[in-house]
């Protein structure tokens, strides 16, 4: 016995001879558009200050925090997180107010991706 393939004919009510192609409708989501907070370097804000900005208000581990700290010391500029705008307007206003607070000149800004 020889095995006979599979035929869009076969399905349950489709007459002899229909064929038809199989579609899935896929409705359109909206996706919020997502902001990247930067940390900007100076030449007073104290290194540990900062390490402890981004464990604090990023949630990073110490070594994190540290290696990304450098990199803004040395690049000038790095993205510490991507975020809705809301969380991250948030984030700019909490590092903004805590060193402030602490009287260091550190700069924390958003934009969008
Ligand atoms: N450049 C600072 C110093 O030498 C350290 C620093 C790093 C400051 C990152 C800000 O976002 C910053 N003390």
């Amino acid at each position: 016995m020889s095995p006979r393939p599979v035929l869009m004919s076969d399905r349950k009510g489709a007459p002899e001879g229909e064929t038809g192609v199989v579609t899935k409708t896929r409705p359109k989501t909206q996706r919020p558009p997502l902001y990247k907070v930067l940390l900007l370097n100076d030449d007073y804000t104290p290194m540990e200050f900062v390490v402890h900005v981004l464990e604090r208000f990023f949630g990073m581990s110490h070594a994190h925090a540290f290696e990304l700290m450098l990199t803004v010391h040395k690049k000038g500029v790095a993205v510490v997180g991507v975020f809705s705008f809301e969380v991250a307007e948030t984030k700019v206003a909490q590092v903004m107010d805590f060193a402030r607070r602490h009287q260091h000149p550190l700069q924390c800004t958003m934009e969008k991706e």
